[in-house]
């Protein structure tokens, strides 16, 4: 409904490359439904490969999903989904068990769903080389080494919110893209994320949740940095 208005005040251009890009770029497709109290998949068993998660914001608050690996790691999230408009999340994935995750308000826990990935299609994530963990407090990193990643490298991510706010963990390209994150975690509670280098430069690191408290960004109150991946 509203998304078909979105849509029509596009270019035409624009329209086009939105519809080769998502068509192309997913082998399959599922939707996803968010609404103020689920997160509702319409099939759970999907097949590997590309999964375009066509996601429909239904609630009456701005809307994030996540696709998670049922350990938790995030694979893949679309945020500031407003309501009553669509977007599409497309995650590669190999036979498994994983959750979408919606979040109406973009805060707190959210809702879930389990599903199967069954097949031989996808591409597996590379296995890490190694871990790097650490921990978020309110407001900054704690004990992480982020020295001694190259090109090529894979790591994998693992944080302890040992803070008394969510924090999350999000690591941008030197063009300022995003190449992975550990989705907001709550205090007390574990993240992690697999990511693959595959550029040389500096990297920034960044939590970009709100303080309630002050309305300050946490990268406003430390929680931002940067580190050298160094030629593989
Ligand atoms: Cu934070």
């Amino acid at each position: 409904m509203s998304r078909r208005r979105v849509v029509l005040t596009l270019p035409v251009a624009a329209l086009f490359a939105l519809t080769a890009c998502s068509t192309e770029s997913a082998d399959s497709t599922v939707d996803v439904t968010g609404t103020d109290d689920a997160c509702v998949i319409a099939q759970d068993i999907v097949d590997a490969g590309k999964v375009g998660f066509e996601f429909t914001n239904e609630s009456s608050k701005v809307n994030e999903l996540y696709v998670l690996k049922a350990n938790g790691d995030t694979l893949g999230e679309v945020e500031n989904v407003t309501t009553g408009t669509s977007r599409t999340l497309t995650v590669d994935l190999v036979a498994g068990d994983y959750l979408v995750r919606c979040k109406p308000g973009q805060t707190g826990d959210g809702f879930e769903s389990p599903f199967t990935v069954t097949g031989d299609g996808g591409t597996a994530q590379a296995e890490p080389d190694r871990e790097i963990a650490f921990e978020a407090v309110d407001f900054e990193y704690e004990n992480l080494d982020l020295t001694g990643i190259a090109d090529g490298d894979t790591i994998r991510f693992a944080m302890d919110n040992a803070g008394e706010q969510a924090h999350e963990f999000e690591v941008l390209d030197p063009d300022g893209e995003p190449i992975g994150e550990v989705a907001a975690t709550n205090p007390g509670e574990s993240g992690g994320a697999t990511m693959t280098f595959t550029a040389p430069g500096v990297y920034t690191y960044q939590c970009i949740l709100v303080d309630p408290a002050t309305n300050e960004p946490h990268t406003e109150l430390g929680m931002i940095g940067t580190f050298d991946v160094a030629d593989g």
